[in-house]
């Protein structure tokens, strides 16, 4: 089991290694905080998506460019295949919890959505990944499709989110009882509110229990 000073330093190397587009070696560092016991979110989160943080601001003072921008999220996909496995599942029945994910129209930033993805499955929950650059009629179209509970749209760019709404009015206006939650960078929990959404969560580990609290609602009301 990894000390506490161990651990610090397995993720500081994590988030180094996605920095500093590193592959090899942010595989290296995933396998050893498994190896030596790091707790998987951790590791992912505390780790993998921190380094992506900081490649934001590298890119936002002109930095990086668009190559390392996707050299960086290389050696994030390559941590986040070896620590995967090792999150904690939950036992919830899959049947029961269903959330449709997709990050919407005119926007291809799927690295944040990838990882709620991520946290969802982990949780139990049966994912239905759209993938990005979704058409706004889909969302509605796949929820009666699929019968899923919740809806979730990430969005990365204030011009994108604009979209937001709108499929929130059809998903509502098609099934009332159905959720929706909203995520990604340029949001927050008041554009989310004024957007009409359910719900909304900073990051990939608040997104699950967020997703629960307004399925809960939901039922209750
Ligand atoms: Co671009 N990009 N990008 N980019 N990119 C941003 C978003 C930008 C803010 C950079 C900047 O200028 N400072 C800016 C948008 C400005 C605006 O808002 N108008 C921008 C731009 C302008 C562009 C292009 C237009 C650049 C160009 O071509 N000139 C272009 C757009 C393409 C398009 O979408 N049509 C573009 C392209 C790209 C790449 C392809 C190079 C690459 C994306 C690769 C990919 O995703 N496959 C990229 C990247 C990497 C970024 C930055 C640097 C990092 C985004 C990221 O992955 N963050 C970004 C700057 C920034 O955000 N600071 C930027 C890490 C990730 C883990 O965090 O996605 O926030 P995030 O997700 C978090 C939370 O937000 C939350 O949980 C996640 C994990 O904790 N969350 C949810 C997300 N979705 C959620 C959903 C939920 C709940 C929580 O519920 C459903």
């Amino acid at each position: 089991m990894a000390t506490p000073e161990r651990t610090q330093e397995l993720l500081k190397g994590l988030h180094d290694a996605v920095v500093e587009f590193e592959e090899e070696k942010t595989i290296e560092l995933s396998k050893a905080a498994v190896e030596e016991g790091v707790d998987a979110y951790d590791a992912i989160m505390k780790g993998l998506a921190w380094g992506m943080e900081t490649v934001g601001g590298l890119y936002a003072r002109q930095e990086y460019f668009v190559p390392e921008l996707l050299l960086c999220a290389d050696s994030l996909y390559a941590g986040l295949e070896v620590l995967r496995p090792h999150l904690k599942k939950s036992d919830a029945a899959k049947t029961e919890k269903k959330i449709i994910l997709g990050v919407v129209e005119g926007d291809i930033h799927d690295i944040g959505k990838n990882l709620v993805k991520v946290m969802f499955d982990a949780a139990g929950w049966e994912v239905l990944d759209l993938g990005n650059d979704v058409q706004i009629d889909r969302f509605a179209q796949e929820q009666q499709r699929t019968g899923a509970n919740v809806v979730g749209l990430s969005a990365l760019m204030t011009t994108s989110m604009l979209a937001m709404p709108r499929i929130i009015k059809m998903v509502k206006s098609q099934n009332p009882n159905v959720a929706v939650m909203v995520g990604g960078a340029p949001i927050t929990r008041e554009i989310a509110t004024s957007y009409g959404a359910d719900g909304y969560a900073d990051n990939a580990g608040e997104a699950v229990a967020e997703a629960d609290r307004i399925l809960k609602t939901l039922r209750d009301s």
